[in-house]
């Protein structure tokens, strides 16, 4: 098989924490007076913290100081390392557990590519940090989805090429990044969200040797 790889986004891929994204960032809107939408919020999937920060502050028109945003993001970050305390294994989403040892016995390597800074934390919580040949998140990047670095990173530590490796990602920053940086393409959720992924698939129990077979 042509393909070596696949690179994983984290919240929304792996784990359902985009909820947890969304609550924290709802609940800072909140308290800025800023009204803050579920549509609004998929613009800030995959988006490090500190662009999603700039975005919902350009949608309340308000200006502040650099000190100050750097006390709304720790604000933000505690709340959400608040609801994520719980997270344990089960809270993997459906499909994944599978496909990660699918892709193992299949000699398949794994990455993660994701903008969280939180991303060692949530993968120790899940007890699937083995699985993973490399480790790409917001600690070691420079430029947030939609710039492809986090995946091109992520092919360069596995030694491979953008075209021997799949992404997986819920995200249209993270879908753009993908194509982008030359990857192929999961959409993992919604087809109109995800158009520009070469497939969608709603749910990763739809994740499987057989799917990446497509892009040889
Ligand atoms: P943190 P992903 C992204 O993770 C999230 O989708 C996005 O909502 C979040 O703002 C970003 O990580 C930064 O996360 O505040 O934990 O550093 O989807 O790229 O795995
Ligand atoms: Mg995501």
């Amino acid at each position: 098989m042509k393909i070596r790889a696949c690179i994983f986004d984290m919240d929304g891929v792996i784990v359902d924490t985009a909820k947890f994204h969304f609550k924290a960032w709802q609940r800072l809107a909140d308290s800025l007076s800023i009204p803050f939408t579920e549509t609004q919020n998929e613009q800030l999937k995959g988006v490090s913290r500190v662009d999603s920060l700039e975005k919902i502050l350009t949608w309340g028109n308000i200006q502040l100081n650099n000190q100050k945003k750097l006390e709304l993001m720790e604000l933000k970050n505690k709340w959400y390392l608040d609801y994520v305390e719980g997270v344990d294994p089960s809270e993997m989403l459906p499909g994944v557990a599978d496909f990660l040892k699918e892709l193992k016995e299949n000699d398949i390597k794994i990455a993660l590519g994701s903008s969280s800074k939180n991303s060692i934390l949530i993968l120790e919580k899940l007890g699937i940090m083995h699985y993973f040949s490399a480790i790409i998140d917001g600690n070691k990047i420079h430029l947030s989805k939609p710039n492809p670095e986090v995946f091109l990173k992520g092919a360069s530590d596995l030694g491979l090429k953008p075209d021997q490796c799949v992404v997986f990602e819920d995200a249209i920053s993270g879908v753009e990044a993908a194509k982008d940086g030359g990857f192929h393409c999961v959409g993992v959720g919604n087809e109109d969200i995800l158009q520009k992924a070469d497939v969608v698939i709603e749910s990763m129990k739809q994740a499987s040797l057989e799917l990446l077979k497509r892009f040889n």
